[in-house]
């Protein structure tokens, strides 16, 4: 018999609000001012990987090889054009189902994190004005392993004071569901990730999500 639901974690991007695109242009305008081939379906293999793991992926495309320095020069530098685009980000921005879902867990009595590999977490929960909605937030700042690794996950658990048994994961991204499962805890795959065969629950979005049968159907 399986341990009843007492914590939901929710990925950020992807999950609680679409930052994808914004996460696109910054990295485009920083590949195109390399000179380094990128587009939307490079972009889909970085969703839930970690700032630094995006970059690998994207200079796998680069016809020279780059410092360390270099690196980290050019991801400072998309982290900037990154942090000036989410600034217009509003409560608007929500993605479909999202304050919906948050509500009907309070209203149980669930408890909700966030588990994000942004590093930008803090400021986009501001943008969207959640940064006091949950009652724990793991992300990136707080890790040093990234998805599909369960460190953020097992860290938001452990925030609530819940087991892993006991947490349900959302994730837009198959690395999030890796991680979750890894973690020991049943995952909601949303977006992307509905058709993720691992995943323990699977929905379009979370505004076709039905949490009364995912909750009481464990
Ligand atoms: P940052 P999530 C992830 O957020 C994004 O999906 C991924 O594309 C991004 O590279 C990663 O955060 C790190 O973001 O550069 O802001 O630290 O889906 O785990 O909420
Ligand atoms: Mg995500």
């Amino acid at each position: 018999m399986n341990q009843p639901i007492l914590g939901v974690i929710f990925d950020l991007d992807g999950v609680i609000v679409s930052t994808d695109n914004c996460h696109y242009l910054a990295w485009k305008r920083m590949a195109d001012e390399e000179g380094i081939p990128f587009d939307r379906t490079i972009n889909e293999r970085l969703r839930g990987v970690s700032r630094m793991e995006s970059l690998s992926i994207i200079l796998e495309k680069a016809t020279k090889d780059y410092t360390e320095a270099e690196k980290q020069e050019m991801a400072t530098r998309k982290n900037g054009y990154y942090v000036e685009l989410i600034q217009s980000l509003t409560c608007g921005d929500l993605l479909e189902g999202a304050g919906d879902a948050l509500a009907l867990l309070r209203n149980k009595g669930i408890k909700i994190a966030i588990g994000s590999s942004s590093r930008n977490t803090p400021i986009i929960l501001k943008q969207i004005g959640l940064e006091d909605s949950f009652d724990a937030v793991a992300d990136g700042n707080a890790i040093t392993r990234s998805k599909p690794d369960p460190e953020v996950f097992l860290l938001a658990a452990k925030s609530l004071g819940l087991a892993p048994a006991n947490c349900l994961v959302v994730e837009d991204a198959d690395a999030g569901v890796e991680a979750a499962l890894a973690g020991g805890m049943r995952v909601l795959g949303v977006g992307g990730a509905a058709a993720n065969s691992n995943a323990t629950f699977a929905a379009e979005s979370l505004a076709a999500a039905n949490f009364d049968t995912i909750l009481t159907n464990q």
